[in-house]
């Protein structure tokens, strides 16, 4: 891999934009001029590289069909052509954007009434019935590609696919020479499951708007379709709530440790929201309740049980705190805060925890979360909340997201007898907060010790004893942050785990093979290492050896993280 020289912003990493948009001297060269001679150098230059396989997408796709006698070269004066429908425009815009860095080439977006491949890449918004609300159909011949779904989320999702069909090289943050390779066949492909999410926990530690934009591209690129956000906990509240303003300003003021802690105001929070839905990503709010409140409790002591603010909490302990059950100005509270958070919150699902909150037993838990059950509802929105929930009774639409480590637990079953659905978090599977093993600088092992292959194998069709799939709307992985800090710490706990809870949730059952899996992802390494992002090398995956073909990046730095001596993290004794 070598790179070309560019007077653009797109040489410089992080301010990749499209080449189209250099101002030129009258001197200097125009940016479809600088491509072409990219196309030459990468022809003369480099030995043809082979090109990414069909059958290497994660998730793994319904159906793929290669066909090795076709294959595509995206050539530098590609258009990207989209049926005339401002989403399916929009999505096109998102492709030609992806694509522009890496390859220098102007790559214009045009519209059509017939979209056809002819001139480059052709998305074709079109009713197909058989590929429901999410489903693509990608098709790559030696004329062009071609993308048909009924909807802008199914032409998304086949954008990410064909994204991983062009060689690494594709995620470097500027123009790189190389042969832009597709190989020939078809995908038809559609999600197992409609809800497929990760969770943030922006509460023990406050993490930028930026960071949760980038939060939400890796999510994208795994064709998950739910942003959780875990806004409040004993040591932070992190959005702002006009009604009680001392929950952002004071209750925000801190984090695990000594940090200053944040919160989002309401145009922060749409903003995130804005980010995901041009994703096809739907925003979960979290305000957990009643325990966990440690933060809204030294903003509001009138809440706490002995009208008495309790000092701030930068600890990592669970489960000591509460708002009062029995006062009526807790419900006048909640309404009022999950009034606001719903009015920002355009997704249908409101979550409001209900864990560990172990001073609030029996038939006062149950009478606590029925009426937060009811408020929810009175807002328009589908309550969901963590398993604990499940006595309680049965609201409308209701959903229980599972963090269990035991699949035996009658009494999710019977809430799901009553009506309930459920969100497949396993502890000791799905959580991107446990390490991967004894050495890993951050995270937890409560639930013990997760690599890839944990992660990945597991059904969350059949998970939880005689919950039929039917009653499973979909998995999470939640990322708590006790431990971690920075992006770069997300990123090394995301990767590579991300994918496999995000192929369990979209890939039909009959793919599931852990060989075939860890094969695919290691394709993905070259991919991450190029975008500049430091992952776990898991050494139960095949990454490619460093240094061997033209498009091999060099390591990434690992994040400058604290020993496990310098920052011990306590470990919580979990059920
Ligand atoms: C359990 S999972 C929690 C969180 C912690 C997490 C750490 C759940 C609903 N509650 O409060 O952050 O363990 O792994």
């Amino acid at each position: 891999m070598s790179t070309i020289p560019s007077p653009g912003p797109a040489a410089t990493p992080g301010a990749a934009g499209p080449a189209a948009a250099v101002p030129l001297s009258a001197h200097e060269p125009d940016a479809a001029t600088l491509a072409r001679a990219a196309e030459q150098t990468a022809s003369e230059l480099l030995a043809p590289s082979a090109p990414a396989r069909l059958t290497d997408v994660v998730p793994a796709p319904q159906r793929v069909e290669p066909n090795p006698s076709e294959e595509w070269r995206l050539p530098a004066d590609a258009v990207v052509v989209a049926s005339a429908d401002p989403a399916a425009l929009a999505v096109a815009e998102q492709l030609a954007e992806l694509l522009r860095p890496a390859t220098g080439y102007p790559l214009p977006v045009s519209d059509a009434t017939r979209p056809a491949p002819a001139s480059g890449i052709a998305l074709v918004l079109a009713a197909e019935d058989s590929l429901g609300a999410e489903g693509y159909r990608l098709d790559v011949t030696r004329v062009g590609v071609t993308i048909t779904a009924p909807t802008a989320a199914g032409l998304f999702h086949g954008v990410q696919t064909l994204r991983q069909l062009l060689p690494p090289a594709i995620e470097s943050p500027i123009p790189v020479a190389e042969r832009w390779v597709l190989p020939g066949g078809s995908i038809v492909d559609e999600p197992r499951f409609p809800y497929r999410g990760a969770m943030l926990d922006v509460a023990r530690h406050f993490f930028a708007v930026e960071d949760v934009l980038r939060v939400v591209d890796h999510l994208a690129r795994y064709k998950l379709n739910h942003l959780h956000l875990h806004l409040t906990d004993d040591q932070g509240w992190r959005i702002s709530v006009d009604s009680w303003p001392r929950l952002a300003t004071v209750g925000g003021a801190t984090e695990v440790g000594d940090g200053p802690g944040g919160w989002y105001t309401a145009a922060d929070y749409r903003r995130i929201v804005r980010y995901a839905a041009q994703r096809h990503i739907t925003v979960v709010p979290e305000i957990d309740l009643p325990g966990h409140t440690n933060a809204a409790l030294v903003a509001y002591p009138e809440l706490a049980p002995d009208k008495v603010a309790p000092p701030p909490y930068t600890g990592t302990e669970v489960g000591f705190s509460y708002v009062d059950p029995s006062d009526e100005r807790t419900y006048a509270f909640i309404a009022d805060v999950l009034g606001e958070v719903a009015a920002l919150t355009p997704g249908p699902w409101l979550h409001i925890g209900g864990d560990e909150a172990f001073k609030v037993k029996g038939e006062v838990y149950t009478g606590f979360v029925e009426r937060a059950q009811r408020i929810v509802a009175d807002t328009g929105k589908t309550v969901v909340g963590w398993h604990q929930l499940a006595p309680a009774a049965h609201v409308d639409g209701r959903v229980l997201q599972w963090w269990g480590t035991n699949g035996d637990d009658p009494t999710t079953l019977d809430a799901v007898r009553r009506g309930a659905r459920v969100i497949l978090s396993p502890g000791n599977h799905a959580y991107l907060d446990m390490k991967y093993d004894p050495d890993t600088p951050v995270g937890q092992d409560w639930a013990g010790l997760i690599d890839v292959r944990r992660a990945y194998d597991w059904d969350p069709g059949s998970h939880v004893t005689d919950v039929p799939e039917a009653a499973v709307l979909g998995v999470e992985a939640p990322l708590w942050t006790e431990s971690v800090t920075s992006l770069a710490e997300i990123e090394f706990m995301l990767l590579p785990r991300l994918p496999a809870i995000a192929e369990l949730g979209w890939s039909p059952r009959a793919t599931h093979d852990w060989a075939g899996f860890r094969d695919r992802l290691a394709g993905h390494g070259p991919r991450w290492a190029t975008a500049g992002i430091a992952f776990h090398r898991s050494p139960e995956v095949p990454w490619p050896v460093e240094g061997a073909g033209s498009t091999q990046p060099s390591r990434p730095q690992l994040p400058t993280q604290p020993g496990p001596d310098d920052a011990p993290v306590p470990s919580t004794d979990k059920p």
